[in-house]
């Protein structure tokens, strides 16, 4: 059954699934001998304590025992050992069906580099996906996904997939959980993988114990890897919508009184949008430092990290930081003019006060930001 060269491993990770790997690998080998397929099928077990890896060798599959705990420890653990030219992956609960695979072969001999499932284009058998994965969890992770990363897919969570095995192994993944799922898609839409998605059946699993998938634990491990990913999401978009709504309001309040609906924006307004632009400047160089450390560490490479890292220099920030010092500066130097005007006596202009106070705040802000970006291009190429 495990050809010598195959063009297809079927990689199914593993957790004690006793009731269902049996099933599972007889599914496979149905499909191998319909389409007479040079094919192997690899287990990659995560120490199962029960029956899970005898019956996987009986039943006639590769065994790779996985040391690491984590749905995505024993896939890429699998992907490692894989010897086909392309992967199919699917769990062992028997919740996909291997042997209504052969369009995802099709489109990896088509020259796919990621073929991917989707159960919500296809169909779900009653029980099998509980609503809130359905119509909440599922639709809103990969409306994330396809938001940041451009990719067009329907159902980020499908465990149902196929890849070719020279690009799957040309990027490094470093997670361990179900988070995996994303990782790969983001990889996926980083390296503008070409992608086909193929509508499936999902079935309940076969399994009398309860699943691994801990909802809210998973979710938030999914929606923090797609942040991690993204500094221009998570830090650098932000920042700016906090920098331009601080920004519309502090600045009209410069140059005359506001009244909205009959009542006055006094100066907690001007405070307000004060602070918000010192949180946009702050997170906006957060973002600027998450990029450059992502580039020069190789984490991942994006068009904006390598246009960021190829204009910043410490010397670029320090000016920067310098300038809104300056100009911050200059602002309180008119206003003690005119406040010597008055002799000293009440002076309305708070408002530029505190303008003046952002532009000194976020100088100072900028400066010292640069020195910790420099350090964190310390040894890089774009280090000068
Ligand atoms: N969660 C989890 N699943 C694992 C692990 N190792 C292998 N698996 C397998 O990964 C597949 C997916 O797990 P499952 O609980 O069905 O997740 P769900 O389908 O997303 O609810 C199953 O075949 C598990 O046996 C592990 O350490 N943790
Ligand atoms: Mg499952």
């Amino acid at each position: 059954m495990q050809a010598k060269n195959p063009e297809i491993t079927f990689l199914i990770p593993c957790l004690n699934e006793e009731a269902t790997i049996g099933l599972v690998i007889r599914r496979c080998r149905a499909l191998i001998e319909q389409l007479s397929l040079q094919a192997e099928i690899l287990v990659s077990d995560n120490g199962s304590n029960d029956q899970s890896a005898a019956i996987a060798q009986d039943a006639g599959a590769r065994i790779s025992h996985c040391p690491l705990r984590g749905y995505g420890a024993a896939l890429r653990h699998g992907i490692a050992h894989a010897r086909g030219q392309y992967i199919i992956m699917g769990d062992a609960d028997d919740s996909y069906r291997f042997d209504e695979a052969e369009p995802f072969i099709a489109a990896l001999r088509a020259n796919a580099d990621l073929v991917i499932g989707s159960r919500l284009k296809g169909s779900i058998e009653k029980g099998a996906m509980p609503a809130l994965h359905r119509y909440l969890g599922t639709p809103v992770l990969t409306q994330i996904l396809n938001t940041f990363y451009g990719t067009r897919i329907s159902d980020c969570n499908c465990g149902l997939r196929g890849f070719n095995t020279k690009k799957i192994n040309a990027v490094s993944f470093f997670s361990t959980g179900m988070e995996f799922a994303s990782e790969m898609l983001i990889q996926a839409g980083i390296n503008r993988w070409r992608i086909t998605e193929l509508p499936i059946a999902y079935y309940r699993d076969g399994r009398k114990n309860r699943a691994h998938l801990r909802r809210w634990r998973d979710g938030w491990r999914h929606l923090r890897l797609i942040m991690l990913y993204s500094a221009k999401h998570a830090f650098i978009l932000p920042g700016f919508f906090l920098l331009v709504v601080g920004t519309a309001i502090l600045i009209p309040l410069l140059f005359r009184t506001i009244t909205i609906a009959g009542h006055t924006l006094e100066i907690h307004f001007a405070i307000l949008g004060g602070l918000l632009m010192i949180s946009g400047i702050s997170t906006i160089t957060m973002g600027i430092a998450a990029e450059i450390f992502s580039h020069v560490r190789g984490f991942h490479i994006t068009a904006l990290g390598s246009r960021i890292a190829a204009v910043f220099t410490l010397e670029r920030g320090i000016m920067v930081g310098g300038a809104l010092l300056l100009a911050g500066l200059t602002l309180d130097t008119w206003i003690l003019f005119e406040w010597i005007n008055v002799q000293f006596g009440s002076l309305d202009k708070g408002v530029h006060a505190i303008a003046a106070s952002v532009l000194i705040v976020g100088g100072i802000h900028v400066f010292f930001a640069s020195f910790l970006i420099n350090l964190l291009m310390v040894g890089s190429k774009t280090y000068e």
